[in-house]
């Protein structure tokens, strides 16, 4: 099993070290940065720092050096933010840190995007995305987008703070028949809820197929309120959508 001590990066380790308390989550973390390397570590470690230049440096530079854009996105960017989000809940750090730190994760994710949404291929489908209603929670959506985009899916996003309204009226402009929603909130989570409801109410429920997402978002919850799909993370973001759109080979 791999040791705190394994990890090379002093930064990731003080961080754990001090910050994360709970055994379960530090073997975690810890198993998360063991095997990978000291450029995505130092990524990671000035997401934490919310270093926003530093961040968009590194990430460019490991671009440009040719590592892989979903290995900068997981081990380096997403990694990072996992820390930052014990360090929140824990009340170590508050909404002006955190903010930093996603001020320098989108700064990481603005090289990331080209590479991951560049498919080059014909439209797959056509997806409505967006947060639902009271929720500003917006980099796990992006990068969902993002993804979506790369494997050659046409993307509307519908931003943050969205409406069930606001859902409605994209599906019906663009004739989409996939949404894609958004919680990160556990009072928000009711909103998904909420927008199927409008949907049915609006009779188009049948025409479009529902996938949600986001940290406290389970399986149970999504069958409960009647979404046609889960997804935990981006990859299987877009293996739902596939599946869903009957792209899925
Ligand atoms: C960054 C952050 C913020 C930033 C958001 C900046 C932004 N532009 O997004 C700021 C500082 C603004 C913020 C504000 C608040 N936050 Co906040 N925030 C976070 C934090 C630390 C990280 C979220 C994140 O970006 N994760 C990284 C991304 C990559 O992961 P993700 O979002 O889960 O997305 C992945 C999957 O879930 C999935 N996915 C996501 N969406 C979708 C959609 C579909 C269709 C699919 C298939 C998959 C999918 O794929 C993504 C990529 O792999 C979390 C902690 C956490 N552990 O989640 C708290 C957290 C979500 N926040 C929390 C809270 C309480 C708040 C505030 C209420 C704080 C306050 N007192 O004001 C406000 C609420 C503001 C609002 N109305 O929305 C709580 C929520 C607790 C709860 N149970 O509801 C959390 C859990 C922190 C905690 N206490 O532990 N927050």
């Amino acid at each position: 099993m791999a040791e705190l001590k394994d990890i090379q990066n002093e930064v990731i380790r003080q961080e754990i070290g001090e910050f994360i308390e709970r055994e379960d989550e530090r073997q975690k973390i810890v198993g998360l940065y063991a095997n990978t390397s000291s450029a995505m570590h130092d990524i990671a470690a000035n997401i934490i720092l919310g270093e926003h230049l530093k961040v968009d440096e590194l990430t460019r530079q490991a671009i440009e050096g040719g590592s892989d854009a979903l290995e900068v996105m997981d081990d380096g960017l997403i990694a990072g933010m996992a820390i930052v989000g014990i360090k929140f809940r824990e009340n170590f750090i508050f909404v002006p840190e955190v903010l930093a730190c996603a001020r320098a994760m989108k700064a990481g994710m603005k090289h990331i995007d080209p590479i991951l949404s560049a498919s080059g291929i014909e439209p797959v489908g056509k997806v409505i995305m967006g947060t639902v209603k009271g929720d500003l929670h917006d980099i796990g959506k992006n990068l969902c987008v993002m993804m979506l985009r790369g494997a050659g899916f046409e993307v509307l996003d519908l931003g943050v703070d969205t409406s069930p309204d606001d859902f409605i009226e994209a599906v019906e402009e663009h004739s989409a028949n996939l949404v894609g929603m958004s919680a990160l909130l556990t009072t928000t989570m009711p909103n998904m809820g909420k927008t199927i409801e409008a949907f049915i109410d609006a009779d188009l429920r049948d025409d479009i197929k529902i996938m949600v997402g986001g940290a406290p978002v389970t399986r149970e919850f999504a069958d409960d309120m009647g979404a046609d799909a889960y997804g935990a993370n981006a990859v299987e973001c877009v293996d739902i959508a596939k599946q869903l759109s009957g792209a899925a080979k």
